[in-house]
Order: C-alpha cells, then structure tokens, then sequence
C-alpha cells in the first residue's frame, strides 16, 4: 500500500466523515506550491479557501511566529498581553475602521457580528425585545455553527441540525429590490458576502455593493459584510467592498489575517457601535491571544510590503483572460475578481470534480464545487508564468 494510501485510510478509520478530501495527502509547502507524501510537488490553486493568501510559510509570518513563541503563550483576555493592542492598531488601520474585536475563525467573527447587530437593533435602532430581524441571501455560506447553518439555503449545511435559530429572513443575492422589500422596522442587519464563494465564486452586478449600503443607510439598518474569503487582497482590492466605495457598518474578517499559520479572525466597526459591547457580553479563550497576533501583524505587514493587492488584480485580470482565450466549447464562464477565478462548465461537460483530479495529476491543486464549477485560488505571491503553466494544463485537460 502506498504511504498515499495508508495514510488516508488512518483519516478514515479514526476521523469523523465529515469530509470527502480530494486523494492527495500534502507534506510540505512553500510559497504557492506544496509537496504531497510520494515527492510529487502541486500548484495549490485552492490556497486553504483563502487562508494562505501571502503564500505558504511565508518567511516574515514565520518568523514572527517563532520569536513569539519564544517570549510569550497565552495571557487570556482576564490580563493585557503586550501584542494585542499593536496588532488591533495595525488591524484598524489597513481596514479602516476604529476598533476591532478580535476572535479565531470565519464562523465566531460571523457570530459576533450577529451578535453586535442584535444589542445594537435593541439598545440604539429600539426594536422590541427578541424581535430583531437579520436579513440574509440565499446560496450564503458563513460557516457551521449551529445559528449559521440554520439560515443556509443548502440541505447539506442545515438538515438534520434544527431547530434553525429564529430572526434571519433569507432574500435572493444581487436583488436590491429583493432586500428592499424584506426591510422591516425590526431589521437590524443584512449580512451578505460581496462575492458568493461556495455558490461558485457569485460575482453580483455592477452597482449591487453600492446599492445595498444605500438601501441599508436610507433604513438604519447595520450592513455587515462577510469578507472572511474575499478579504486581504484576494480580489485585487485590500476588500471587495473597495470595488465600489460600499463601507460596511461591519466588517466581518478571517481566514488570511492567518497568514496560513494560525486561525485569526474578527469584527471591525467604528466606536460607537463597537461600543454595543460591554465588558462580559462577548469573549474568547483565544482571540488577541499573543501568537495570533504576532502572527496577524506579519501577515498584514507582508500584504503591504508586498503590495499584494495591486498583485492580485494585475493577475487576476491576465489569468481570467486567458482562461478565456482557451474558448473550449465546455466552459460555460470565466469569472471571478483579482485571484479569485471559477471555470463553470456546461453540464455535458461531465463533473468538476472529475477535471479536478486530472489537475491533480499534472500537478495542479484546484476544487469543484457544485458539480459544474472548478474554482482557482493561488497564492497572491505566484508568478505569471505559473499561471500560463495552470492555463495550458487546463486546456489540455479540457481537450482530454
Ligand atoms: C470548510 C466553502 C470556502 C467563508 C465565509 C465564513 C466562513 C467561510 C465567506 C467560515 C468559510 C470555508 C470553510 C471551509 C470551506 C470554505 C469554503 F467552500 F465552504 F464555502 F472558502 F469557499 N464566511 N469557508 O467562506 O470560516 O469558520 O471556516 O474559519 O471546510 O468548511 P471558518
């Protein structure tokens, strides 16, 4: 049995199934390639959904993860620790906000969001006890908790997890009109992603960003807006919301404020509404721990140094127009903003996932979703000709 093999079978026998990975079981990475346990090296087009956007083991988050380690662990936030405030400071300002309340992953900043939504509907909008109304978009995807799921579109996320939390109203994506009429005097937020990821990287129309923060402005209802994939940089823009001057109430971030290395998340609003909470109404063991942040400011500091914004777009726009010249009579869109690309293939075309595998076989990570839509989303840090290599590989695959 190969050592491929062995180790997947391990995965099964004593991991939950919560999971069908494609069959490649990686050993060690560098910058936008990883290496699998036989030797084979990949292009990862996946980038851990975004997490490793300044590629992987970058050499300064690495760094200031070490010497962290070295000096301090974990304080909890019952003490100050001596990082925490220098990374909230770095934080508010490459996002452009006041305050930050920092926690782990994707799913707790969205809780947390929510959570900032409801005590600002009831203490400043005035709505009613228990009353407040959050309005969602069908196809979302916000993560797993239980509150999260329950107001999924998709029977994957949400059968078998009821009772679903009450007070979310579902509304389709890219509709103004749609969030218009949900609007109720009980609505406290609308919570979108300015591009739909797992829906198959949904880029809304032009004038859709900024219309909802009209919308949401005219009706005092908070904008929170889900940037924990599209956030720092990936789609040529420090956020996506820059694409059309949409300031959200709140900025809900995740993902790579990682840098790859460690699970770093949060909230951003300005003071008055960050204010909404009070000492005892929300927390986390981990969040602003001392590693996290040490490891969050280097990643900021290399999206700077590196200017990976300006990165992404200039390749993000080469690698989708070439995507496009491949003109195979399967695809059905090229589409996507900055580094964050989808093929959709017509349904003839067979499942996404199957090109996937052949990817994988001429060393290029990439994954499927929804059957019809491969997505593409290396490292911001990767090289034009690296992206020719991913374009004739595709072509050939879809030429197969
Ligand atoms: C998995 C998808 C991507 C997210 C947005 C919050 C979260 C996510 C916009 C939660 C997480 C992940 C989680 C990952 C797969 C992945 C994903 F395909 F499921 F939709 F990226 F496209 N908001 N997205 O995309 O963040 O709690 O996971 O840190 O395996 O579930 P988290």
């Amino acid at each position: 049995m190969s050592r491929t093999d062995e180790i997947i079978e391990m995965d099964n026998r004593f991991g939950a199934h919560n999971y069908h990975p494609i069959p490649v079981v990686i050993s060690r990475a560098e910058g936008p390639w990883v290496w699998d346990v036989e030797g084979k090296k990949y292009l990862d087009c996946l980038s851990a959904y975004s997490a490793v956007n300044q590629g992987h083991r970058h050499p300064h988050i690495v760094k200031a993860m070490k010497d962290q380690v070295d000096r301090l662990d974990l304080t909890s936030r019952a003490f100050h620790n001596d990082v925490m405030g220098e990374f909230l400071k770095k934080l508010t300002r490459f996002c452009g906000f006041e305050k930050a309340l920092p926690m782990n992953t994707g799913a707790e900043a969205v809780e947390t969001g929510i959570k900032l939504a409801r005590k600002w509907g009831y203490e400043v909008k005035g709505i009613p006890k228990d009353k407040a109304e959050i309005i969602v978009c069908s196809d979302n995807f916000h993560g797993r908790t239980t509150t999260i799921v329950g107001f999924s579109s998709d029977p994957d996320a949400y059968e078998g997890f009821g009772p679903a939390t009450p007070g979310f109203k579902m509304i389709p994506f890219d509709d103004l009109d749609a969030l218009k009429g949900a609007i109720t005097d009980n609505t406290a937020a609308f919570l979108v992603e300015p591009i739909q990821g797992e829906a198959g990287v949904k880029v809304p129309s032009e004038g859709y960003l900024s219309g909802i923060r009209q919308i949401c402005t005219d009706n005092n209802v908070l904008l929170l807006l889900d940037e924990v994939q599209t956030g720092f940089c990936r789609t040529g823009k420090r956020f996506c919301w820059m694409y059309e001057d949409a300031r959200p109430d709140v900025l809900l971030v995740g993902k790579a404020l990682g840098g790859g290395l460690y699970p770093v998340s949060g909230i951003l609003a300005d003071g008055e509404l960050m204010d909404v909470f009070t000492p005892g109404t929300h927390g986390s063991t981990f969040g602003g721990n001392p590693i996290g942040s040490a490891v969050a400011m280097a990643s900021l500091g290399v999206l700077e140094d590196e200017e990976l914004d300006i990165r992404a777009s200039e390749l993000g726009e080469y690698f989708m127009s070439r995507l496009r010249e491949i003109g195979s009579d399967r695809i059905k869109e090229v589409r996507g903003r900055g580094l964050l690309v989808a093929i959709e293939l017509f349904e003839s075309a067979g499942k996404a996932r199957e090109y996937c595998y052949k990817l994988k076989d001429r060393g290029i990570l990439a994954k499927d979703t929804h059957d019809t839509t491969i997505r593409f989303a290396p490292a911001l840090t990767v090289e034009k000709a690296d992206l020719d290599w991913v374009v004739d590989q595709v072509r050939a695959v879809l030429e197969e």
